[in-house]
């Protein structure tokens, strides 16, 4: 039977009703090893089998308690009652504190599938009930998400179509620059699933071509060995500075390409008198820029000429983003490939995210699919993703965000499902502090990790292996069947069948479910794509979809509308729909909002943590948290992939053997990491592939305070977010900034403690 997941389809064997094995699909060429150690976390001790109610929430005592989520025991409830207790607690905060109170947010990544997607699910029961307070943006992209549609215009995620796919760049491009590299571990993962991965093979076909690749990261291995790439060991988060210097270079040359320049962006002078240090007083020089980064002016000058002599494509990944002043570059990755005059040539200029997914390069989009009605949401409080923390613990609080001023509402409940707050923030001390504030938080979760044992009513949710749906993945052309392969362990309901109930006792059963089955629903959305889709692109009906388990949708086709292809060639006919409809080398708007940490072209920004800040003599490597290879997030880092990965029972940290060696440090010990925010342990793989001064250590470990209850406490486990700073990124995005944090290292010698990380709470019945 076919398994879609987001790392991937695979075939589950599946004897006498019981899943045995999850097996690679013959026709993957390189499948993730993720898949098949989902079967033993399938029944793990760390499920959710029954309702379970935090003791002290249920028995009345103060909810704002200081230390009360996290540390206490909980008592399993029938799911009547647990379905009274939700539903009476949303009637009560609505009443008392308005539906703003409720916040539905609710970030995360849950599950492939189209009608079980936990967000949809939620958003739709909460909009029907009277609304809630949303967030904006991703972890992900955030300030991508909201520089990019400034400077080029189009919705957030548009670049995705309008950037080269990899088949062009190899047929096309002679040099590409990646800043963040081309990490093949993160090309496992495709939002909502795929049907074959394709990113490495097109990688070779670019090298077998005789593409040229430069990795401009602090980890070697950012890039695959076979595409003999030359590493540039940059200083983490000076990748605009890099960009500047590069830039400068090109300018005093006059290798820039000053007719694109003239016609097709708007602002060009005003940055180069920023370059030259007309501006400033600083001049931006390959010199300057070799201060800053640790890479040499040679090597500098060498890639502008490089640059805009061959035909290039810069290309800029996500993690550089998720930084302090994450938006910058962003933002000057743009300028620069305008500069060098690739842009809006075939296989050339600029492009984000490729082989962060597997899609993103491989196609330029997919047909449109059906999903669940989410309704219109009566309120319409947001808050920037990554400022949950902030605004738990200061709510009135007003805040910038793209020019905009909004005014942090009072949360009271809190209800997640589908993602996992305790891994995916930064410093989760505050967020665990931030945490007590509410009246209630209602979690649906299938394990027991962090998230669930931070909750007050946590309900048991069946995974994507016990339900019936279909897949249809991010820019991938393929719907994939996924017919249930087990049956949900122990009490589990699927997240609709738990607001279904919920929606029944509040009296909006029939607006919620529209009177459907779940397997009603499934056939719906399915024939609802189709009927979309016209009779030309001759997809099969839901019964036969349902037995040969694949459908293919039709290919998209361009020019794709912003296309930087049809900029050049007339941008008064193709203008982009920036407000000067080119790309805004300077943007007005920006500027007009007046932020001291965003200005109004592209500038490099000290991180307030970084290798050239003072508090690195006090904590003097920098910490990479980039994406776990074994796993996706916190996602199965209890299955079998994930814990082989281990040393010890940690998550294994790298670093580099004279960083090591300078702390006595061998490969296989346990180390403690640590900053003024928080410490963790984790197991020491000495390796050159990071550049001294920067040490990797993947998100995603469950995280596993010592005492819960006390800010700061030992993560037993390796969760590098006890360590990142919750900064936004600027006034701009008020994005994440995971990579942006300083800590140190020591072998830890004390008695080694058990992770508690996959144990559940203590549970009374
Ligand atoms: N330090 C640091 N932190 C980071 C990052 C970083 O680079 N560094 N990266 C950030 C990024 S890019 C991201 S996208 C986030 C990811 O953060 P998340 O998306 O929150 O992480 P996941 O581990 O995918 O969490 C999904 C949760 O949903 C549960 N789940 C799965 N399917 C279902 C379902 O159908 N229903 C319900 N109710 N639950 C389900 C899973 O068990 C899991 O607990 O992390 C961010 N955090
Ligand atoms: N296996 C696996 N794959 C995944 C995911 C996963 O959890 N597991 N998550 C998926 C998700 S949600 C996302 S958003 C994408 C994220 O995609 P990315 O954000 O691109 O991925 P990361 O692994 O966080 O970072 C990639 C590399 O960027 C480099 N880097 C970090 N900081 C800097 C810097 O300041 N400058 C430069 N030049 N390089 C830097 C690091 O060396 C790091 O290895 O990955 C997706 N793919
Ligand atoms: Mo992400």
């Amino acid at each position: 039977m076919p398994v879609a997941t987001h790392w991937g389809s695979f075939v589950a064997v599946v004897d006498s009703g019981r899943l045995v094995r999850i097996e690679p699909r013959n026709d993957d060429p390189v499948p993730s090893p993720i898949g098949p150690g989902m079967v033993t976390a399938a029944d793990d001790n760390a499920r959710v089998l029954r309702p379970a109610v935090r003791k002290g929430w249920l028995n009345g005592l103060s909810r704002a308690n200081d230390t009360a989520r996290g540390t206490d025991a909980f008592v399993e409830v029938s799911w009547d009652d647990a379905i009274t207790l939700v539903s009476e607690e949303l009637r009560r905060v609505r009443a008392q504190h308005g539906d703003s109170a409720v916040f539905g947010g609710s970030y995360g990544w849950a599950s492939a599938g189209a009608f079980h997607n936990a967000q949809s699910q939620l958003h739709r029961f909460l909009a029907l009930g009277g609304g809630y307070t949303d967030s904006r943006n991703t972890y992900s992209t955030a300030a991508l998400e909201v520089i990019l549609p400034h400077v080029i215009g189009g919705a957030p995620w548009s670049y995705q179509s309008r950037m080269p796919m990899w088949d062009e760049i190899a047929d096309n491009c002679e040099l590409v620059v990646a800043f963040g590299g081309l990490a093949l571990k993160n090309s496992q993962i495709n939002p909502g699933g795929l049907a074959r991965h394709q990113t490495r093979d097109l990688q070779r076909k670019c090298r077998a071509a005789g593409v040229r690749f430069v990795n401009v990261s602090p980890i070697r291995s950012d890039t695959a060995g076979f595409l003999d790439a030359e590493w540039l060991p940059v200083v983490p988060n000076t990748d605009t500075a890099l960009m500047l210097g590069i830039a400068h270079t090109m300018l005093v040359n006059d290798w820039h390409d000053e007719d694109f320049l003239r016609r097709c962006c708007t602002g060009f002078d005003r940055f180069a008198s920023y370059l030259t240090g007309e501006l400033d007083g600083v001049v931006k020089d390959a010199g300057w820029a070799a201060g800053i980064t640790g890479i040499g002016r040679e090597a500098i000058t060498g890639l502008a000429r490089r640059l805009s002599t061959q035909r290039s494509l810069v290309m800029v990944n996500y993690a550089i983003q998720r930084a302090d002043h994450g938006e910058q570059p962003i933002w000057m990755s743009v300028v620069l490939a305008a500069m060098a005059g690739s842009m809006g040539r075939p296989g050339c200029g600029w492009g984000a995210g490729y082989a962060t997914m597997d899609a993103t390069g491989v196609a330029p989009g997919r047909s449109s699919v059906a999903s669940v009605p989410r309704g219109p949401n009566p309120v319409a409080d947001f808050i920037p993703v990554a400022r949950i923390a902030d605004t738990l613990l200061h709510p009135g609080r007003t805040i910038d965000y793209n020019g905009r001023r909004l005014t942090l509402p009072e949360l009271r409940l809190i209800y997640w499902c589908g993602g996992n707050p305790f891994h995916h923030h930064q410093d989760l001390h505050r967020l665990a502090r931030a945490w007590q504030t509410p009246d209630t938080v209602v979690v649906h979760e299938a394990w027991w990790n962090t998230n669930a044992k931070f909750a007050d009513i946590v309900l048991p949710v069946a995974t994507s292996l016990e339900r019936d749906d279909f897949a249809a993945g991010f820019s991938d052309p393929h719907l994939t069947a996924m017919p249930k392969v087990r049956e949900p362990e122990g009490e589990s309901r699927t997240d609709h069948q738990i607001f279904a109930a919920l929606a029944c006792r509040l009296g909006y059963q029939r607006e919620f479910t529209q009177d459907r089955s779940e397997f009603e629903w499934v056939r719906h959305l399915y024939e609802q794509t189709r009927a979309g889709l016209g009779d030309e692109a001759a997809l099969p009906g839901f019964d036969d979809f349902w037995r040969e388990t694949t459908a293919e949708l039709p290919a998209l086709r361009g020019p794709f509308p912003g296309s930087f292809e049809a900029l050049r060639a007339d941008p008064r006919q193709f203008p982009l729909t920036t407000p000067s409809g080119r790309i805004e080398i300077f943007s007005e708007e920006i500027d007009s909002f007046g932020y001291d940490d965003c200005a109004g072209h592209p500038a490099w920004f000290e991180p307030v943590e970084w290798l050239g800040a003072e508090a690195s003599s006090r904590f003097p490597l920098h910490m990479i948290s980039n994406q776990p290879a074994s796993r996706l997030h916190s996602q199965y880092d209890n299955g079998g992939h994930s814990l082989a990965s281990k040393i010890r029972g940690r998550e294994p940290v790298t670093i580099h053997p004279q960083d090591a060696a300078a702390r006595g440090i061998q490969d296989g010990m346990i180390v403690r990491v640590h900053n003024d925010r928080g410490s963790c342990l984790a197991g020491a793989v000495l390796s050159d592939d990071v550049m001294p001064g920067v040490i990797q250590l993947s998100t995603g470990a469950w995280w596993d305070p010592a005492q819960p209850g006390l800010s700061g406490s030992l993560d037993r486990h390796g969760n590098p977010n006890s360590l990142t700073a919750d900064r936004g990124c600027s006034r701009l995005s008020q994005g994440p900034s995971a990579h942006s944090a300083l800590v140190d290292a020591e072998v830890y010698d004390g008695p080694l403690p058990d992770v508690l990380a996959f144990t559940p709470p203590h549970l009374e019945h």
